[in-house]
């Protein structure tokens, strides 16, 4: 890991994602050099066309190398009080929903150890999760609250979060999931408990700079889309962006009522319809898919896929990371499961976790892509073509992550 500021690379492979005139698969260069200026991309081409007005940089030969964006990690909950392994153990040994409830399981499990948690050790906890994810090359995590639902744990947890961002070399961008479950405090009161994230919650939140983003979850055993359009307009009144749970277990028309205000993504969506596709496009949405989850739910009904590539919706991935969907913090395993389970292309699962994830966290200004002018967070592998990233399992040809300290 090192932040450079002045620095050339080449006789590369380049995976650029960029748009405009290289419009081959993974905006491949062969034999790529990059010239890193102050922190930035000042130039990218083919080694031999490399300009000469750089002589003075330190210049590093990566044959046989890959260089891709830094991989963007845009839906996680990556940051909670203890674990749900001992509910996955007694699910294995046949144990019923039911049962697993009563002993304390679920989301509610994850509030009741977030809640008793200190801001430090919330942080403890994640820490092995976070070099994790660095280490495969990850520079910039969304993370959402969810585990507190009550003021002060909500804001304990989007703290934590900020701490990520301040004590690793990592940007993170805040989201606010307060809508997540219904608290104990509120059983049987879900418009009590909006009206609360209305009034206090989101904006204390807010004004303490701690809310890039407005998530909820709209499902039969959480918020319906009526509950949460009263949410999404609050938030909206504040200048802020939201994104939207949706269609993971059922449809009850969150795309639609999310796409009314420009959400940023719809995310899961396997049970996503024509007209949800449709609402998505015409909103410039980002479809976030997030296979892990898929997988650990030994879900079977698929993203409507075909369907988001027609209407050129982007689609992104993302882990999910979090103690019980989706306990997973690799995004190189989670882009093998966006191949082999949904049959996205390699291409896809790369994009879905650079230039896709970028477009999802509105960061795409600067981040996602290898184009001159952004910021030159790289990811350099020891493969020699990008589709060996989601090909292998269990793998991690990292060799080495670029990260500025600019933003
Ligand atoms: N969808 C999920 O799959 C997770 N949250 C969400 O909104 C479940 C999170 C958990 O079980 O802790
Ligand atoms: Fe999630």
């Amino acid at each position: 890991m090192g932040h450079i500021l002045n620095r050339i690379y080449t006789n590369f492979t380049a995976a650029t994602f960029a748009t405009g005139n290289n419009q081959s698969a993974y905006g491949l260069i062969e034999n790529a050099a990059i010239v890193i200026e102050a922190g930035k991309i000042a130039w990218l081409g083919k080694t031999r066309n490399l300009p000469k007005n750089y002589n003075d940089f330190e210049q590093i030969d990566l044959t046989g190398k890959t260089i891709t964006p830094a991989l963007i990690d845009c839906h996680t909950h990556i940051i909670y009080g203890g674990n749900r392994a001992e509910e996955f153990e007694m699910r294995l040994n046949g144990a019923s929903y039911e049962a697993v409830a009563r002993a304390g399981g679920g989301i509610l499990s994850s509030v009741k150890h977030t809640r008793a948690a200190s801001e430090q050790e919330l942080l403890k906890a994640a820490s092995k999760r976070i070099e994790q994810m660095i280490n495969e090359g990850v520079a910039h995590i969304e993370i959402k609250s969810g585990y507190g639902l009550d003021l002060a744990s909500e804001l304990k947890m989007l703290r934590a979060a900020d701490l990520v961002g301040q004590q690793y070399a990592v940007n993170v961008s805040k989201t606010l999931l307060a809508a997540h479950a219904v608290p104990p405090e509120y059983k049987d009161n879900a418009d009590g408990y909006i009206d609360h994230i209305c009034n206090e919650i989101l904006p204390t939140a807010h004004k303490a700079g701690l809310v890039d983003a407005v998530d909820a979850f709209c499902e039969g055993i959480a918020f319906n889309a009526k509950q949460i359009e009263k949410l999404f307009a609050k938030a909206t009144n504040m200048g802020l962006p939201v994104k939207l749970h949706a269609e993971q277990l059922t449809n009850i028309g969150g795309t639609i009522m999310a796409a009314k205000f420009n959400a940023l993504s719809s995310d899961h969506i396997e049970y996503l319809d024509q007209a949800g596709v449709d609402a998505m496009a015409k909103a410039n949405m980002v479809a976030v898919l997030l296979p892990a989850a898929f997988y650990t739910l030994r879900e079977t009904q698929v993203p409507p896929i075909a369907a988001l590539r027609k209407a050129g919706v982007p689609i992104a991935i993302a882990t999910d990371c979090n103690p019980g969907s989706s306990p997973i913090s690799s995004p190189l395993l989670t882009m093998n499961m966006a191949c082999t389970l949904f049959r996205l292309t390699p291409e896809d699962a790369l994009a879905g976790f650079t230039i896709n994830a970028a477009k999802a966290l509105k960061i795409d200004n600067q981040h996602g892509s290898l184009e001159v002018g952004k910021i030159a967070n790289l990811a350099i592998w020891d493969v020699n073509h990008p589709r060996e990233l989601s090909y292998q399992i269990g793998f991690n040809p990292l060799f080495e992550r670029i990260f500025q300290t600019i933003n």
